[in-house]
């Protein structure tokens, strides 16, 4: 079993420690951190999710696996992020109201910072307001918005709604993403940006920023 194979199967069983001490040899090996990322974390995350949706694992397997991939990210972080990038502009981020998934969420903040943008993360469950009163006083050029539930997709409606009512939709942009959402949803909701993982979502971004 190749390391990134074990660091899989780790996560899978929630076993935080080992996930990042394998994440340490990993990198110490000079295995690229964006395979660490794709064929080790989100892997077993995978597997993980399949499990669920099957019922041969319950919730609190699932948070063990959560924390586990965490562990992982907390050491892969400063590969996946360039430090010393002069501000590519600013983005307000957060998984909408409802929603209590952030880990997709906090990869899209790491790359994003990575690539030299300001990064404002809101968190998880945030009220459409927040979102624009965030983004209104920080003066953000675009709001990227996570939903990994379909119950709570229709968040990313209201932000971008309130956008247009506020009068801000020329200056502030919105970028959309997480599992369940598809760029037609993007489209249906008048949505400028999706993106399918966290390394599109910061080309999506800064195109979105340039066209401004
Ligand atoms: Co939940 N959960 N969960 N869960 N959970 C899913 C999403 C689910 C698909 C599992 C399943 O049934 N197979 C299912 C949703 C079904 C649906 O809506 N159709 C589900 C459910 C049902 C639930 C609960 C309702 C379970 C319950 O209570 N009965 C509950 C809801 C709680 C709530 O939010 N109110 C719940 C709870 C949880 C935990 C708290 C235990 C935990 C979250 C912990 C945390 O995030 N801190 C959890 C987890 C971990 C998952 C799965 C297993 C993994 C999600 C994940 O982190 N993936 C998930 C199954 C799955 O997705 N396979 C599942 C790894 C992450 C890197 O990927 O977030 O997709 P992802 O992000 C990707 C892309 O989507 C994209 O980039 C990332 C990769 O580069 N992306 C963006 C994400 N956001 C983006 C934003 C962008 C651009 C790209 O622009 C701004």
């Amino acid at each position: 079993m190749s390391i990134l194979e074990t660091i899989a199967s780790h996560l899978e069983r929630g076993e935080h420690d080992q996930v990042r001490a394998l994440t340490e040899t990993a990198l110490s090996e000079s295995v690229d951190a964006s395979a660490i990322l794709d064929r080790g974390l989100i892997e077993g995350m995978q597997v993980v999710g399949e499990q669920f949706r099957k019922h041969e694992i319950f919730l609190p397997d699932v948070l063990m696996a959560a924390k586990a991939m965490n562990a992982g990210l907390e050491v892969l972080k400063p590969h996946l992020s360039a430090a010393e990038i002069k501000s590519q502009g600013k983005v307000v981020i957060g998984t909408v109201k409802g929603d209590l998934h952030d880990i997709g969420k906090n990869l899209v903040g790491i790359m994003l910072s990575g690539a030299g943008f300001e990064v404002i993360d809101l968190g998880k469950d945030v009220p459409p307001e927040q979102f624009v009163d965030a983004a209104a006083k920080s003066n953000a050029n675009v709001i990227g918005m996570s939903a990994l539930l379909t119950t709570t997709m229709p968040g990313m409606k209201a932000v971008v709604d309130l956008v247009k009512t506020r009068g801000l939709e020329g200056s502030l942009r919105t970028v959309i993403g997480g599992a369940p959402v598809t760029e037609e949803y993007a489209n249906e909701i008048g949505a400028d940006g999706y993106s399918f993982d966290a390394a599109n979502a910061v080309e999506c971004v800064k195109r979105l920023v340039e066209e401004a």
